[in-house]
Formats: structure tokens, sequence, C-alpha cells
């Protein structure tokens, strides 16, 4: 899908890798790293920036070194007098921060259910529209990034972490949040922004 299309800037919202176990990288994902290289090569004129994740925290260093690309705990920028704030979203997951072993475990699970699932992955979809701490937990990543973002005086927050690909408006607070889903789930998700900031969510063919 990168390939397929030209942007100005590319966004990668964290959790792009797992751990730090370079030994388990396939073939293809040595692929994207390579195509991911070659968007970030200052002749092409992309701008291509990682935000990390819970997964990736630490690793990015070394990511930025390998693949040269800058790394952020969080990144805004304007477009049209809007401002953005992308943050990866595991700040505001109390659950997370509060039981790292569980949730470990519950990623794991999630992985190989992932893995076990067929192409369309309906396992891994059913288990996130029906299990009610999901979706509690996308509400309170939603409501500690609003909160935050507020603070930083953004216009829009959007942040991964959920595997919930969803947009809510909070007009009380002048504010539109994103979740960018899970880009390794199929279809996978991602947030289109064009030239006027007009933010879409959108899924792989
Ligand atoms: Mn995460």
């Amino acid at each position: 899908m990168l390939s397929q299309y030209t942007f100005d800037r590319l966004i990668l919202l964290g959790d792009i890798f797992d751990n730090l176990n370079f030994a388990r990288l396939k073939k293809e994902h040595w692929n994207l790293l390579s195509v991911v290289r070659k968007l970030s090569n200052p002749k092409r004129n992309t701008e291509v920036i990682w935000v990390e994740g819970n997964h990736d925290e630490g690793l990015s260093e070394i990511m930025s070194h390998l693949i040269g690309i800058d790394v952020f705990k969080e990144y805004t920028w304007e477009i049209n007098g809007k401002k953005f704030l992308a943050i990866h979203g595991h700040q505001f997951d109390r659950f997370l921060n509060e039981n790292v072993i569980i949730s470990s475990v519950a990623s794991f699970i999630y992985d190989r259910i992932q893995r076990w699932g067929n192409e369309k992955q309906t396992v891994a979809r059913f288990l996130k529209s029906r299990s009610k701490g999901w979706l509690r937990l996308a509400k309170k990543v939603a409501d500690g990034a609003v909160e935050y973002g507020k603070h930083r005086k953004a216009d829009v927050v959007i942040c991964g972490h959920t595997h919930q690909a969803e947009k809510h408006d909070y007009p009380e607070k002048n504010m539109i949040y994103y979740n960018s889903g899970c880009w390794t789930d199929i279809p996978s998700s991602y947030i289109l922004i064009d030239d006027s900031g007009k933010a879409e969510i959108k899924y792989s063919e």
C-alpha cells in the first residue's frame, strides 16, 4: 500500500515493532523496512516520522539509526491553521501501565489469534467488537487523549494503540479524535489527511 501511493508525510504511529528480536523478522518485514527507508531518502521529499509506542519504546532509537528516520514521543503539525497531535495512546491506558504482565500476555494472545485466524481474521475482529474491556479501553484512550490534546492546544488528536479505528467528535471541547486502528489486521486501517486538513479513516483493499 505504501508503495502504491505518493504522499508528503508518513507518520508511523507506534508499535511498528513488537520487540527487539530481529531474528524473528521475515523477508516481508525487511521489505517493509526497506520501503520506509527509501521513502525517507531526502531526494524523495517525503517526511517520515516514527512516533514511539509501548512495544517499540527504546527500540525506536536503534531503528532511527538503522533506517534513518526521526523518532518522537509525540508529534504535532499544522495544516490550514489546524493543529494536529499524533501520540500512540498507551500513555492514557492506565490498565497497561498498572498491569504490565497481564497486558503483555494479552498482547501475545492477540498476536497468536491474528496468526491462527483465517484470511479475514474473523476471530480478532469478533473479539474487538464484543469485548467490553476492549471498548472500555478505546474510550479511556480517547478521553485521555482529548484531555491531553486540549492541554497541548490541538484541534485534532490521533492515536493508535487500541487496534480500533474510530472517529469521535468532542464538540464541547472543540476537538476531533481519531484512532488509526491496526496496521497488521486485514484489512489494515490508516488515517489519510488531505491538503485542506480533512482527515478520513481508510482501509486497505
Ligand atoms: Mn500500543
